[in-house]
């Protein structure tokens, strides 16, 4: 399988994130993918490529451009109003009642205007790391549509959070919407987007909402106790073009294969011509900030099924916490997929 990845996600390094009514050191850091790399080289996977420069095109047919253009400046109004030595944070958002219509002109205000949580720093490095994922989502898109079976975006700050005018959640651009935009615009008549990641793929939902040439699918935990909380229940099913499969606490692998299995039938059903698929480990038994139970063995059985649909398929990286298994985790997923043959 074709690895695309660019050491430009280091240059996402947040200081701290509001948890727990803390602020606390980042838990989505650059550790996290030089883990994940290393264990590749140690099992074998050919060397990774670094993504291709496709410039903006790719991130707006996704994000409303006004959007790509405030990440593009947020850091430099943010060191304009305070200074470099802190990253930047919103801290207010517009709730029910209050103007959409207004983008504040202070950094302050455009930070809350363009995002939903305060756990999702802006840094000096911010854009280049965000926009070098972005363009290994769509290298890896490009590398498949050239015919290749399958191939993984290794990048960071993951994307699925992300919809196509907010940040939060650790994400800022979408790199699997970004893919399965891709797929369409080159021709795939449909595409079906698969989120595993622990939390509800809110971004993903929001922006293919009411696309049939677009199915979404996720697996999480049950927004009703787990973050992002205002996304992801079963009964949003965008006129039938999204499946949400929320999951309770505690969720282990006999009771986490039902609920794949519904959302590859699913899948099945409609026919798609490409997969996505947003592949976050943090489902992993102790995983720092999740509750489900999965083991590293399980995510060799995950992607064995969703092989088996046999369809040309972009990984990408979301999220995954605990340094120490994420390379193993991510490691049995690649090797259990590429056990399965295409469909002929
Ligand atoms: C891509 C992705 O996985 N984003 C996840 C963003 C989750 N942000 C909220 C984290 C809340 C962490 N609470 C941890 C409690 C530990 N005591
Ligand atoms: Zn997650």
């Amino acid at each position: 399988m074709d690895i695309v990845f660019s050491p430009a996600h280091r240059r996402q390094h947040g200081q701290a994130e509001l948890t727990d009514g803390r602020l606390v050191p980042v838990y989505e850091h650059p550790g996290r993918l030089d883990a994940v790399l290393e264990e590749l080289a140690r099992r074998g996977f050919p060397a990774p490529v670094e993504p291709e420069d496709h410039g903006l095109d790719p991130l707006v047919a996704v994000h409303d451009p006004a959007y790509v253009t405030f990440l593009q400046c947020a850091w430099d109004e943010w060191v304009a109003a305070h200074g470099p030595a802190h990253d930047a944070l919103p801290l207010s958002w517009r709730a029910p009642g209050m103007r959409e219509d207004r983008e504040p002109t202070r950094i302050d205000g455009r930070l809350g205007y363009w995002s939903f949580d305060a756990g999702t720093p802006v840094t000096a490095g911010t854009w280049a790391a965000a926009y070098s994922a972005a363009q290994a989502a769509d290298t890896a898109r490009r590398r498949v549509s050239a015919g290749a079976r399958a191939a993984f975006a290794l990048a960071r700050p993951p994307g699925h959070h992300a919809g196509s005018r907010f940040f939060g959640g650790y994400c800022f651009l979408n790199g699997a919407a970004i893919s399965a935009q891709g797929f369409r615009d080159a021709g795939v008549e449909r595409v079906a987007v698969l989120d595993v990641d622990y939390h509800h793929g809110n971004g993903t939902q929001q922006i293919f909402a009411g696309r049939p040439d677009v199915f979404t699918v996720s697996l999480h935990a049950d927004p009703s106790f787990c973050f992002p909380f205002f996304l992801g229940h079963a009964d949003e099913t965008e006129g039938g073009t999204h499946l949400n499969l929320p999951l309770p606490k505690g969720t282990d692998w006999p009771r986490y294969l039902p609920a794949l299995e519904t959302a590859l039938a699913r899948i099945g059903e409609q026919e798609p011509g490409a997969l996505v698929v947003s592949l976050g480990v943090d489902t992993w038994d102790g995983d720092p900030i999740s509750s489900f139970k999965l083991q590293t063995a399980d995510y060799r059985r995950m992607a064995r099924r969703i092989g088996a649909l046999g369809l040309p398929t972009v990984v990408v990286m979301e999220g995954g916490y605990a340094v120490e298994t994420i390379g193993a985790n991510v490691a049995e997923f690649l090797e259990g997929f590429e056990e399965t043959p295409a469909a002929t």
